[in-house]
């Protein structure tokens, strides 16, 4: 059986199969049904250890593997001294080896058949199908014919390899990542606003602030360590949460504005209105900024009083909370999640948070900042390295320099790097329901559930000549719709590095053997590549730490220059990183680290204290526009407004994961609920626990009822980890970000 078709430079099968990330896989064939953990030995000598960031958020705590005789991992603890969780874990971190061992693990890869069953059949084959499905594609069709959607939660260096191998190895045009159903609207806010997608804080600044205003943000659910950081502020900080629900944070906080959903843009404008009105402005700060005469015309109109009927909250509050975030000597921290990022005006509402820190000269300085926090495990890894809506490392797609650069340093040729980004997610499933895209390939990520108006992708999979599915679990929603599955080993099983929300890089590393035939995502794009007939390309991407080193140099002279980092080791010795870390700051570290236990790159970090943007004036841009009116209102046949996020701090996404782990399992309901205020369930004659159908447009779905009344009248909250919800979504778009408005639609519910 032929693997590689046009490389000269392949090795043959079974001495490349046999390469692999760590020590633990170097025999990647097993004996079916061994799933590569052995057994564990009765009584555990004294234990070897490992590190590995955790798999789930963003927040990137370090933990600490336990490993036995055969250097296999068996338990794990929260890393005491790392300077992300100080020795915490949530209970997600605690049970992330579980899922490792699920028995819906993808062992072998799968293609259907012409009785339309997935059958094993083996990697050469897998390869050579996936090849010529695509080479005949692209033959037929043309390159804008075939799109991968890819993910936050794999490694950058697979991200980068994915990226560069469909564009510059494979030539194709389209592939977007999750980061755009999560991230979009902060990149595109942060690189208007401030010149390049450059979250400023660091974690510290939760405990240096005076004032925390958290805005669509869950943490205690969401982020529950980073929660943990703002309970060690020891400056008695005013914990402002704007949320159209008393969540679990709202009700820890000091002070929650439940404002209606969507609210928050006239919200902002109303407090800058009361700020300048007030002159509780920071003059240096505001010197730095581009728009400040055309921003502060803007806000006149936009008086408390008028923001009332729009946000639900009292003109006297809006003030209070104008006078809270001012404070002339305080520190003031914003922090927002998917509350903004998810919705179908959450660029112009992230900068108008901007926009306050700004006026206000809260940026720069401990404490201060307009800051996202970022939501999977490699979000930011995603945004710099995926090659989706930056140019490899940071650069631009349009930009000539940074095209010529890339093609050098990377060795590809010129040519092969498109002027364009990627035309985004929806819009290639909108190719694709147009017929004009054939073929998709799905890497670590779970559209058929997590995709907003999920029946869509359902309905166009018809359409689609192909649809390859990479992932860990066989049984996921996407997989059971793919033609082509490919086994990929996960978190625990496989080295690279994750970026965290306060940009920290640092590494993961394997300590179990991947089940079966399962490859790293690596070892696929490497497979691939060869395959393809463009291996030389990647020649030098010999392993993840290769390429880590490839990758860095290519940041040399960006805002995310991290030249400064030796190599894994360097990082996992300075407890991560943030970027920026250039060569110079190394040698500088160099020289101190020989004389000191702290060298100066393994403290926080934070952007722009010297007031210099990364605009070409070197100045931040006020941007702003009206708020635009909801797109699915509620009405008299579809009277809520539906909103979704997360239900526990058990549950990830769409739970291929944390539905493995019995411990996890215990920590949440199992089957769909929606949450309804006790007065409209009463008016509709919904008793609590009663089943009820939530309909909306799109389609509906049967729930649990819960009576809470942490929801408003009006409002119906549904967890986004029941594949039924995105039955419901409405299908709008910011339209900047181009990123899904996941959390407002109109739906009916009846008992
Ligand atoms: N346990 C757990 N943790 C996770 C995840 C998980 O699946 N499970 N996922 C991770 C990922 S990828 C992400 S992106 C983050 C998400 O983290 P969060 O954004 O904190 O989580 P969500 O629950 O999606 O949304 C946050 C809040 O936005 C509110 N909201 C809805 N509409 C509005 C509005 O119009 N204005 C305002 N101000 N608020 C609004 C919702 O009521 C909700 O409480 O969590 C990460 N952490
Ligand atoms: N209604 C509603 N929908 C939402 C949201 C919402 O708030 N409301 N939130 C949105 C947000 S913010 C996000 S981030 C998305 C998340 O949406 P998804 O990305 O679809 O969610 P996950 O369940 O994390 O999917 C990750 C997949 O990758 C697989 N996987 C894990 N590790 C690896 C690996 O190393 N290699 C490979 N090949 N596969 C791997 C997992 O088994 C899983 O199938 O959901 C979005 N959808
Ligand atoms: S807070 Fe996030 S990174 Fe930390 S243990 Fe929990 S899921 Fe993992
Ligand atoms: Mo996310």
């Amino acid at each position: 059986m032929r693997l590689i078709s046009n490389s000269p430079a392949t090795p043959v099968i079974p001495a490349f199969l046999k390469q692999h990330d760590g020590p633990l896989t170097r025999d990647l064939v097993q004996a079916p049904g061994d799933f590569g953990l052995g057994k564990v030995p009765a009584r555990l000598k004294p234990a070897a250890t490992t590190t590995s960031i955790c798999g789930y958020c963003a927040t990137g705590c370090q933990l600490k593997l336990h490993l036995d005789d055969d250097g296999r991992a068996i338990n794990l603890s929260p890393q005491a001294n790392y300077p992300v969780n100080l020795g915490m874990a949530c209970p997600k971190g605690w049970q992330a080896l579980d899922p490792l061992a699920a028995p819906d693990r993808g062992t072998t890869p799968l293609l259907r058949d012409a009785n339309g069953r997935l059958q094993p059949i083996d990697w050469a084959t897998a390869i050579d199908t996936f090849v010529s499905r695509f080479r005949d594609i692209q033959t037929r069709h043309g390159s804008d014919a075939a799109a991968y959607l890819s993910t936050g939660q794999i490694p950058f260096e697979e991200m980068a390899f994915l990226g560069c191998l469909w564009r510059f190895g494979m030539g194709f045009h389209h592939g977007d990542a999750n980061t755009r159903q999560c991230m979009a609207t902060a990149v595109t806010a942060y690189k208007q606003s401030f010149g390049f997608d450059a979250p400023p804080y660091t974690y510290a600044d939760f405990e240096e602030s005076d004032v925390i205003v958290l805005v669509g943000a869950n943490l205690c659910i969401a982020h529950p360590i980073l929660w943990q950081r703002i309970m060690r502020n020891r400056r008695a900080p005013k914990i402002i949460v704007i949320d159209p629900r008393a969540t679990e944070t709202a009700q820890a906080a000091t002070h929650h504005l439940q404002l209606r959903p969507k609210g928050d843009l006239a919200l902002y404008y109303a407090l800058a209105h009361c700020i300048l009105r007030d002159g509780r402005i920071d003059p240096a700060s505001i010197e730095r900024t581009e728009g400040f005469d055309e921003f502060a015309a803007f806000v006149k109109d936009f008086t408390p009083d008028s923001a009332v009927e729009a946000t639900g909250i009292p003109a006297e509050t809006i003030e209070a909370i104008a006078r809270d975030v001012s404070e002339p000597g305080k520190r003031v921290s914003w922090w927002w999640t998917m509350g903004i990022n998810q919705s179908y005006e959450g660029v112009r509402t992230a900068q108008a948070i901007i926009n306050l820190s700004l006026i206000t000269g809260n940026i720069g300085k401990p404490g201060t900042g307009p800051n996202s926090i970022t939501g999977q495990c490699n979000a930011m890894g995603s945004r710099l390295f995926s090659n989706t809506t930056s140019l490899v490392g940071g650069h631009d797609f349009g930009n000539e320099l940074h095209r010529a650069k890339v093609s050098e340093m990377l060795g590809v040729p010129l040519a092969s790097i498109p002027t364009e980004p990627t035309i985004a997610y929806d819009e290639i499933l909108r190719a694709a329901e147009d017929g004009k895209i054939k073929a998709l390939w799905i890497v670590a990520t779970n559209p058929f559930h997590s995709w907003i108006d999920s029946g869509r992708l359902e309905r166009l999979r018809d359409k689609l000549e192909f649809l390859v599915v990479q992932d860990m679990y066989h049984s996921t929603e996407s997989a059971r719709a793919a033609d082509l599955f490919l086994p990929a080993a996960g978190w625990g099983e496989k080295s690279g590095c994750f970026i965290n929300s306060e940009r920290r890089i640092a590494p993961i590393r394997p300590a179990r053997r991947a089940p079966g035939q399962t490859l790293s995502d690596f070892r696929i794009f490497q497979l691939i590549a060869h395959a393809w007939g463009c291996g030389d390309l990647f020649e030098k991407w010999t392993d993840p730490e290769a390429a880590f080193r490839i990758l860095r140099d290519l940041t040399i002279d960006r805002p995310c220059d991290i030249t400064g980092i030796s190599g894994y080791d360097h990082l996992d010795r300075a407890g991560g990183i943030q970027w920026p870390l250039g060569r110079a700051a190394l040698q500088a570290a160099a020289s101190v680290e020989a004389h000191s236990q702290d060298p100066p790159h393994s403290t926080e970090r934070r952007l722009f204290s010297d007031g210099i943007y990364y605009t070409p004036s070197g100045k931040a841009r006020l941007l702003f526009s009206p708020p635009a009116p909801m797109p699915e209102p509620p009405d008299a046949e579809h009277p809520f407004l539906l909103l979704t996020g997360r239900g526990s701090s058990s549950q990830w996404h769409t739970q291929t994961r944390t539905s493995k782990s019995d411990i996890l399992r215990k920590l949440y309901p199992s089957g769909a609920y929606v949450e309804i205020h006790p007065r409209d369930a009463r008016a509709l004659g919904i008793v609590d626990h009663q089943i009820v159908t939530v309909r909306s447009r799109r389609g509906s779905m049967i729930a649990t009822a819960y009576l809470a009344p942490t929801v408003q009248r009006g409002q119906l909250f549904i967890p986004m980890h029941y594949p039924e919800v995105n039955r419901l979504t409405h299908p709008s778009f910011d339209p900047h970000s181009r990123q899904p408005n996941y959390k407002a639609c109109a739906v009916a519910i009846v008992p």
